[in-house]
């Protein structure tokens, strides 16, 4: 299970409820790009779909802290921090130009979503695939991965 942090304090800026309806939106909304994909015949192939598309969009509603639809640079620059990897402005915006493939200087959902289905190696889905290791490996078992995220490129 994912941790809850509650580092940000978004709960207290508008009272809970209105929050709690912009999630709860956001959420209906992705829902339904989901879905297209799921009726995209050309991603059948692909593993156990649903449950990834599922886990991608928990992981998108993460990153975009003012569920703009959007993952700005500073909603990334936060994110990196959370997991214990901050990038320079630089290197954060190197991360999103691979992934943006509109030229808007943010990720989309869309975008969020070709990228973690595609077979593409970019800086951003390696330091999300290690992390989602790292949750599965709670439990000790084989082999310690020893890498270190900062070693990445
Ligand atoms: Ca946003």
């Amino acid at each position: 299970m994912p941790g809850q942090n509650g580092q940000l304090d978004l709960h207290n800026k508008q009272g809970g409820k209105l929050f709690g309806q912009l999630k709860s939106k956001q959420d209906e909304e992705l829902t339904s790009i989901n879905q297209t994909y799921l009726d995209d015949d050309a991603l059948q192939e692909i593993e156990e779909l649903p449950e990834q598309l599922n886990k991608y969009k928990d992981q998108f509603m993460e990153f975009d802290l003012d569920n703009s639809g959007d993952i700005d640079i500073m909603e990334l620059k936060q994110m990196m921090e959370k997991l214990n990897c901050a990038k320079t402005h630089l290197e954060l915006k190197k991360m999103i130009a691979e992934v943006d493939t509109t030229g808007s200087g943010t990720i989309s959902y869309k975008e969020f979503l070709d990228m973690m289905l595609g077979t593409k190696s970019t800086v951003l889905k390696l330091i999300l695939k290690f992390e989602e290791k790292m949750r599965e490996k709670e439990r000790p078992k084989g082999l310690p991965p020893k890498r270190d995220l900062s070693s990445l490129p």
